[in-house]
């Protein structure tokens, strides 16, 4: 291990050192070994094996018993991958994805993740959740070297969409989350989703979108500057970073991840849940051609959620849920509001929905055609 720490030192560069020497602080002060033991043993466990977004594991809306211990692996995997055609990034992940995978519990589920952080990695890594109390989220009792494992127990006490993100002490923290270390965990109250007026709601699928801000540094000759590893990239990306200007704002860590043929798929009729994460900057999603018809804005369901939104807003460091009927079959654009951001840095998604259309919504009266300038339009005019 200790090979491995020096290893990173030379590699990040001195600007790093202080950082990690205050994290491995951090992580002494957190003694948690004198605490009264508590007793789970009567509580059903079950293992969730995480998928890649878009996609969810498989899950029931409506928790079917007693609280369980719900219990995920997790392996940190440091890779490079293509942004952009050109534009590589030195990414560092949770499970290999960004984002990292979805999870989901009830409220008053236990979350039990064992979180592996793989010897092939440079850097130390950890695991802050916003669902979980205490322990900066879990950060200051998960921080693992490159060839250790750890496990951490939560309650998860409160309903709602949670992010989740590496947090391994003082400039490594926007770093890793900008390198790609932030997923989603979502809370469902035990009795499932409800309407403002405490109906219950149900989804027949689930999309997570997780949006990132890179900040990728280039060359003198505005070239996409690439690197051997993490630690080679740190000083240069840092410079953008302080700067505030992303290169890339993105949907599932890649321009183009959710559209073409990449395009997330439904159906006329079926409600569709969109789980949408921002671990370090705030974003606007909208639905071109469709709406929020319910919008738990700040993502948590003790608050009733909102109707008929245009678009929506994700502060930095948070997950809402939206849910969409779709009423009309076609393309849809699942965008960041922010126009540049969507169609110039990356920002955005397709939905293909498959069904009947309905001219009683929307109809085209005449399709595009030459008129006579001379004769037609004049009374368009005030
Ligand atoms: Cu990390």
């Amino acid at each position: 291990m200790l090979t491995r720490r020096a290893a990173l030192m030379g590699a990040a560069g001195i600007a790093a050192l202080p950082v990690l020497a205050k994290a491995a602080k951090a992580e002494e002060i957190m003694d948690t070994s004198h605490a009264a033991p508590v007793d789970l043993s009567s509580l059903k466990r079950i293992k969730r094996k995480l998928v890649r977004p878009p996609m969810v594991h498989e899950h029931e809306q409506v928790a079917p018993a007693e609280p369980r211990i719900v219990e995920f692996e997790m392996q940190i995997v440091e890779k490079e991958i293509e942004v952009d055609d050109g534009a590589h990034l030195q990414a560092m992940t949770f499970n290999g994805s960004i984002p990292g995978p979805m999870m989901v519990v009830h409220e008053g589920d236990y979350v039990e993740l064992t979180l592996f952080n793989s010897p092939e990695n440079l850097m130390q890594h950890n695991i802050d959740f916003h669902a979980a109390t205490g322990a900066l989220g879990g950060g200051s009792l998960t921080l693992v070297n490159p060839g250790e494992k750890t496990k951490l127990r939560f309650k998860a006490t409160r309903p709602g969409t949670f992010v989740y993100h590496c947090a391994p002490g003082g400039p490594m923290i926007p770093w890793h989350v900008v390198s790609g270390m932030a997923g989603c965990i979502m809370v469902l109250p035990r009795d499932g989703l409800k309407d403002p007026e405490g109906n219950p709601v149900r989804y027949d699928r689930v999309f997570y979108i997780g949006e990132n801000d890179f900040y990728i540094p280039k060359d003198e000759n505005g070239d996409y500057k690439r690197f051997a590893d993490v630690g080679e990239s740190y000083p240069d990306t840092l410079e953008v970073m302080n700067g505030l200007i992303p290169s890339h704002v993105v949907f599932n860590g890649k321009v183009g991840a959710l559209t073409g043929d990449n395009a997330l798929h439904a159906s006329q009729g079926e409600k569709v849940l969109f789980v949408h994460s921002q671990a370090n900057r705030d974003t606007r999603p909208h639905l071109i051609g469709g709406h929020g018809d319910l919008v738990w804005e700040r993502g948590k369901f003790n608050n009733p959620p909102q109707r008929d939104l245009e678009t929506w807003f994700i502060a930095g460091g948070s997950a809402g849920a939206m849910l969409y009927e779709f009423l009309q079959p076609g393309v849809y654009a699942y965008v960041n509001h922010n126009l540049i951001e969507a169609v110039n840095l990356g920002a955005t998604a397709h939905v293909v929905v498959e069904g009947d259309w309905n001219n009683d919504l929307m109809e085209q009266v005449q399709a595009p055609v030459e008129y006579d300038a001379a004769y037609e339009g004049k009374t368009a005019l005030p």
